[in-house]
């Protein structure tokens, strides 16, 4: 028989091209070596590193799987779960900030963009020149974007804006933002607008306190009035559709990150449970310990399988909305539930910050909450196989 490989049981890397590969070297490369050492202090302090963006632009990671006409590297979305991956192996924060700009900055300005729109913007937010947010949720609009109360109104050049955005990842230091709002010249559907930093009556304030998710910024968007030219329309697409199609690419992503996350935490918890001994014998010989490491590596090995899986599909253009909340949800909450273990199997340290479990639990509290939560995501699914609608 073949020699079974602890740490990746179903031989992943054999299922990689090439390209994939290396596109992976790169992002572990960076990841452990410039933001490992940064991570500590800037989640204890919440300090969000902008020169983050410019160190992911030069390494080729921002943006991944457009084109190069537009300085990306064209890779595929195979390529983009590994790099989140190996980012989110780190902090759930650093992976968000790639995420937000590739999948919820430069997707939709590439899909739903002009030509002119993707050439002013798209090669500086590959470079990391620029920083993009998203907006879509509000105070009082989250799991039900359709509830959404920012309004655009036709004046003589354009639109005018008005309305707030809550929980906005990057947008205190964004340079470019991706909003969503009701226009009522076009029968009041949703449509997307890229507003610029400096614009009269735009603000975006930070949300402070955070016990979660504190390497990556996050703010308001306050919109009072903003006047919006007519060329930052995002002339194709109209609907909740045009937001949707960005969340399927970001929650894809989430789904092999929070996977990242989820394998340092079972590392760590492996290497500490040999380490560590107590009756005279290390933890990792005892049955319960045992026991915890098999269902870690049981659930991040079919994880991983699973997004692989949806990643090719992608490729292929053969992926539905609904496999992505299958790997998302599945995923995230089983990312959180390891980290929860890890956090316990390290004991009293565990709940120090230089041991990282503990930071990566509360940073899956988040993940498994933004981008649709878990039980959203389960009415999706259930939507789907019963064709009955459960949301209302
Ligand atoms: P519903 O009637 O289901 O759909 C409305 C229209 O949208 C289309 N659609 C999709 N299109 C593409 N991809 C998808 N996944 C789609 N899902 C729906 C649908 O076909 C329809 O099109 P049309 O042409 O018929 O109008 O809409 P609903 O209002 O019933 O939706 C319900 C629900 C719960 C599924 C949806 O609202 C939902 O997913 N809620 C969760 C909200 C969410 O995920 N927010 C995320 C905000 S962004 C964020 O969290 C960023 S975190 C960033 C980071 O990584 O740091
Ligand atoms: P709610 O929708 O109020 O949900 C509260 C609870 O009710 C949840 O448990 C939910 O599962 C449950 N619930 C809701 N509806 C139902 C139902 N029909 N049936 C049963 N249970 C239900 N948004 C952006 O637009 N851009 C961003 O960049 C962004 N970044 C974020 C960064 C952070 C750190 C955080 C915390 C959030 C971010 N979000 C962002 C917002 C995020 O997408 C929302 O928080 C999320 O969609 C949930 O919305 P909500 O917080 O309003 O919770």
């Amino acid at each position: 028989p073949a020699a079974f490989q602890w740490d990746d049981p179903f031989l992943l890397e054999d299922q990689l091209t090439e390209d994939e590969r290396l596109i992976r070297d790169t992002a572990r490369g960076y990841a452990q070596e410039k933001l490992l050492p940064r991570v500590i202090e800037a989640y204890a302090h919440e300090k969000t590193d902008r020169a983050i963006f410019n160190e992911m632009g030069e390494l080729g990671l921002l943006g991944v799987t457009l084109p190069e006409d537009y300085g990306c590297a064209a890779a595929g979305y195979v390529s983009y779960g590994l790099v989140a991956r190996e980012v989110e192996r780190v902090d759930s924060g650093f992976r968000s900030m790639m995420s937000v700009q590739s999948s919820l900055v430069m997707y939709p300005i590439y899909a739903y963009g002009d030509e002119n729109q993707r050439r002013k913007y798209l090669p500086k937010l590959a470079s990391g020149e620029f920083v993009g947010c998203f907006g879509l949720t509000e105070p009082d609009a989250g799991s039900d974007p359709a509830g959404m109360k920012t309004r655009a109104e036709k004046v003589a050049d354009g639109y005018r804006l008005i309305g707030s955005k809550m929980w906005i990842s990057n947008s205190p230091i964004a340079d470019v933002f991706v909003v969503w709002a009701k226009s009522a010249a076009h029968d009041d559907q949703i449509r997307g607008f890229i507003l610029e930093k400096g614009m009269k009556g735009l603000s975006a304030p930070k949300i402070g306190g955070k016990l979660s998710l504190r390497a990556s910024i996050t703010g308001e968007i306050v919109m009072d009035g903003v006047v919006v030219p007519e060329e930052n329309l995002l002339p194709n697409v109209a609907g909740l559709k045009g937001p949707f199609g960005c969340l399927n690419r970001a929650r894809y992503g989430i789904s092999w990150g929070v996977l990242g996350a989820a394998e340092d935490c079972w590392h760590r918890a492996r290497q500490y449970t040999l380490d560590r001994k107590q009756f005279g014998r290390p933890l990792a010989a005892t049955q319960l310990v045992q026991k915890k490491l098999a269902d870690m590596q049981t659930e991040i090995t079919l994880g991983l399988q699973a997004s692989l899986r949806v990643g090719r599909l992608f490729d292929e253009g053969k992926v539905a909305p609904e496999m992505i909340s299958l790997v998302k949800r599945n995923n995230c909450g089983k990312a959180l539930d390891i980290a929860r273990v890890a956090r316990d199997m390290h004991g009293g340290n565990g709940i120090q910050e230089e041991y990282m479990v503990m930071r990566h639990a509360q940073n899956l509290e988040t993940v498994n909450t933004y981008e649709g939560t878990h039980d959203v995501h389960a009415l999706i699914l259930g939507r789907a196989q019963t064709g009955l609608q459960a949301f209302f």
